[in-house]
């Protein structure tokens, strides 16, 4: 009962400065040149500027914003930040000529590398694990809809509090994350519970925003994927549940209908089951 508890008392500073040490191990490739780099950075600041110009903005607003610059950085928030309100629009232009699944953000708290999971799977969990059981099955097909033997779904989410392991203190190292290998005709059946709605930290700079501008906290329960297979294009994506709370409100802009899930109850009384198949394009 106690691990329950103890996830509660997880901290913005602490979430925060874990997704930025996880964020600087990332291999980052960008090798922009001068010219990118000028163009890129020239319009962010003029547009800033804009809205300068436009709403008249004060010297006391100006402190304000400076300070609470340095408040992000300080509570760890700048993944949490550019994940929850810029990361959808680079999904969008990135992905923009895919013809298989949608894809949506990856946001703050990936870890590579969980553990390997056969096709028949039970994600690591607590003894007690609390939330209604979620049988989520699938296959992994090409875009041409020839079935991808031994395709990798790598699986993370919240569990029934809303917090995820490694960014909320008391939680085992992997729990709710798995690497599960498809079958040989790309088939999985990954045993889970279902997360509950995700509420951004309140203590922090991101919190803080929220709370000014009047906004709410919450993005939808979601299960986070990346499916993979040789020869095909890496799918990020994220499902959510229909009827959830703050599905048409995700703070985060991350919801497509086509990533939300219809789970029904299961015959053997056992908590619910959804299927949903995967289509990758092709390299
Ligand atoms: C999350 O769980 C998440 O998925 C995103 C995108 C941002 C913050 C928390
Ligand atoms: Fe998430």
């Amino acid at each position: 009962m106690t691990t329950h508890l103890s996830e509660q008392t997880a901290t913005a500073a602490a979430s925060g400065a874990a997704a930025t040490q996880r964020f600087q191990q990332k291999k980052t490739t960008a090798s922009a040149g001068k010219e990118r780099v000028d163009t890129l950075a020239t319009e962010i600041i003029q547009a800033v500027h804009d809205v300068i110009r436009r709403h008249k903005v004060t010297y006391e607003e100006y402190d304000a914003f400076k300070a609470w610059l340095i408040q992000v950085g300080q509570d760890g928030e700048w993944p949490l930040f550019l994940d929850v309100w810029i990361e959808h629009v680079v999904e969008e232009v990135v992905n923009e000529n895919r013809n298989g699944s949608k894809g949506t953000i990856e946001g703050p708290y990936y870890v590579p590398d969980a553990p390997a999971l056969p096709a028949e799977a039970t994600l690591p969990m607590r003894p007690d694990e609390p939330g209604t059981p979620l049988l989520f099955q699938g296959q992994v097909r090409s875009v041409a809809g020839q079935a991808l033997a031994g395709a990798k779904v790598e699986i993370w989410h919240a569990d029934d509090l809303g917090y995820y392991s490694q960014y909320a203190p008391g939680l085992p190292e992997w729990n709710l994350r798995g690497t599960v290998i498809a079958d040989e005709q790309g088939r999985f059946w990954i045993n889970t519970v279902q997360p509950a709605p995700y509420q951004i930290p309140t203590d922090g700079a991101c919190g803080k925003l929220i709370a000014a501008a009047g906004w709410h906290a919450w993005r939808p329960a979601h299960l986070h994927l990346k499916v993979s297979a040789p020869g095909h294009q890496l799918l990020t994506t994220q499902l959510y549940f229909r009827g959830g709370d703050h599905v048409d409100t995700d703070i985060a802009q991350a919801v497509k209908p086509e990533l939300i899930l219809d789970p029904r109850p299961r015959v053997d009384g056992r908590g619910n089951e959804v299927t949903y198949d995967f289509v990758l394009d092709e390299v």
